[in-house]
């Protein structure tokens, strides 16, 4: 860049140093590390408040799936000293105001600008800057551009047509009401079977006249185990915060559990199924990212622990005709999303509850009082939710007009082939950081705290890096790309997890690009290549 141009970089009225883009738990993160850094930055949202994922997705029942003390940040002792949680497992509602308090306790929140919709930003080389334009007709001018915008924050649009002739109510999940939404006497339909649609389901149930529960695809369950917390509970978190912060950032998914060492079958039986049960005790996420790493790879490890699981469920149900109904038997335990559940299964003991298989006969037209299959099949509703997910990882950048070097957009490069530089940058987009995008643990496989904030570090440290050796840009080479997605592909291979249609694999969006959006190396290895990045100097990155 000449004087020339620096100087028109600096006469723009909304010139910044890094524009972050999703106040989420790692645009919040950055935002704070970046200012404090002494970069000119700003926030922009889409959403009219602060927390991403837990601001959006406020439906009945929605839940975090880690523990409250990992599902915190570490880097404030003013936040960890004067926040109390109430549950293991935090609702909405808790989590939402957990993250407005951190944003007000760090003073975050005159650094964003709510309703401001990113539409597009494109690379000026001339300059070196993003140029980006908001829906509300505003232009921002920026070095680094960092975009924060959730791997699950693009939701799958209505499964089928004719919302505009139903009398009721739909609501998606991924952006429910703001305004309670009221059950009582009400016929309900809940289309999806995911993470969200149980914890919908669970909930409404008991709320409403009738639910109709349209699934397509069962789900492995495990019960969550979540007791309300105690002052003592929360002293000892505070106590023992240090040495969590650490400890997360040394297991292979971000949780304070680790995956076990040895073999699977050095075991003797009665041994596995004690450390089964142990586990399944937990009633949490533990019986997944502490098991043995076999269960993702060998196919008879993951045989006898769905077994296991499957034998937990059966119990449950304790019906066969639901059994058959409820229980996979298409693909193995944990190569999709595992959910937990508060009395999920034990809803479809209700009168008033109905289990509808759409897997041949699909969900086909919204009518006027409800919804019809492709069979001619219709069900009177009065409201109607879909939970049918998201277009994972990579869906919420693909729907921002990215422009980079020479035009190239996101979305072309992305169709043709889902790649990216440690799920941080793309070639072709210079100055351009990315927080859980694929091909890295923070896209699907990872408590999301740690994932999101061990990358907005690495993002935050290079940007320091730049400015404080004078440099302009930063992007990875198309060889160091090809190279990182080369090694996440061999991991990927070697495990179950594409064998099973889910949107970790992309299966759930027609025409996507299939690969596995979460990278399998495991948070200490990715950690590594991550640092070895930085500490080289950034070979494999161009640096101008
Ligand atoms: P998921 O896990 O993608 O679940 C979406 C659900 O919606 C799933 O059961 C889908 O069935 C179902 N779905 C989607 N489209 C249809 C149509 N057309 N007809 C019937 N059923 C349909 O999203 P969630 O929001 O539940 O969870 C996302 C993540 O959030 C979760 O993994 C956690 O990390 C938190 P399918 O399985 O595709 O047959």
């Amino acid at each position: 860049m000449n004087a020339a141009q620096t100087r028109a970089v600096k006469a723009h009225p909304n010139h910044y140093d890094a524009i972050v883009v999703g106040a989420g738990v790692a645009g919040l993160y950055t935002l704070y590390h970046l200012r404090a850094a002494g970069k000119k930055v700003i926030c922009l949202e889409a959403g009219g408040g602060v927390a991403g994922t837990w601001y959006w997705n406020r439906y009945p029942g929605a839940r975090v799936d880690s523990q409250a003390y990992i599902y915190q940040y570490f880097f404030s002792q003013e936040v960890l000293n004067e926040w109390d949680w109430g549950e293991l497992f935090p609702a909405q509602p808790e989590t939402e105001r957990y993250l407005n308090f951190v944003t007000d306790k760090c003073d975050l929140r005159k650094d964003i600008r709510f309703n401001t919709h990113v539409d597009s930003a494109v690379y000026d080389e001339a300059t070196q800057t993003w140029q980006i334009a908001t829906a509300n007709g505003e232009r921002y001018e920026t070095k680094y551009f960092v975009g924060c915008v959730g791997m699950l924050s693009a939701a799958l649009k209505d499964p089928c047509p004719g919302r505009e002739h139903f009398k009721g109510l739909v609501c998606h999940t991924s952006a429910w009401p703001h305004a309670p939404v009221d059950f009582t006497g009400k016929r309900v339909g809940v289309v999806g079977t995911g993470a969200t649609g149980i914890q919908v389901i669970q909930t409404v149930a008991p709320l409403c006249r009738h639910l109709t529960v349209f699934q397509r695809t069962p789900q492995y369950s495990i019960p969550m185990r979540n007791p309300k917390l105690t002052a003592e509970d929360n002293a000892a978190y505070r106590r023992n915060a240090e040495a969590m912060r650490k400890r997360v950032r040394e297991t292979f998914a971000g949780f304070h559990t680790d995956l076990q060492t040895g073999n699977y079958w050095d075991r003797p039986p009665e041994e596995r199924n004690k450390f089964l049960e142990q586990m399944w005790a937990e009633g949490s996420l533990c019986f997944v990212a502490a098991n043995y790493a076999e269960v993702f790879i060998d196919e008879k490890v993951n045989a006898e622990v769905t077994a296991f699981v499957t034998g937990k469920m059966r119990k449950r149900i304790n019906n066969p005709e639901l059994e058959a109904k409820l229980i996979p038997t298409t693909y193995g335990f944990g190569t999709r999303r595992v959910p937990l559940d508060t009395g999920y299964l034990e809803t479809y003991h209700r009168d008033n509850v109905d289990l509808v298989d759409v897997s041949t006969d699909s969900v086909a037209q919204i009518t006027e009082n409800g919804l019809r299959l492709a069979s001619g099949r219709e069900y009177p509703l009065d409201i109607l939710v879909f939970a049918t997910g998201f277009d994972g990882g990579s869906g919420a950048f693909t729907r921002i007009d990215i422009r980079g070097r020479d035009g190239q957009t996101l979305k072309d490069y992305w169709d043709k082939d889902l790649r990216t530089t440690l799920g941080l940058q793309v070639h072709g987009f210079p100055n351009f950081f990315t927080t859980g995008a694929p091909l890295a643990p923070s896209a699907a496989f990872c408590n999301m705290q740690t994932c999101l904030c061990q990358q907005a570090d690495w993002i935050i440290d290079t940007i320091k890096y730049l400015d404080d050796h004078g440099l302009h840009s930063i992007e990875p080479t198309a060889e160091y790309e090809a190279a990182w997605v080369a090694q996440h592909d061999a991991i990927a291979n070697s495990t179950l997890f594409p064998r099973t249609k889910s949107w970790y694999m992309g299966t759930n969006v027609d025409g996507k690009t299939r690969r596995l959006v979460t990278y399998l190396g495991g948070d200490v290895a990715y950690q590594q290549a991550c640092n070895e990045a930085k500490e080289s100097g950034y070979q494999g990155f161009v640096l101008t």
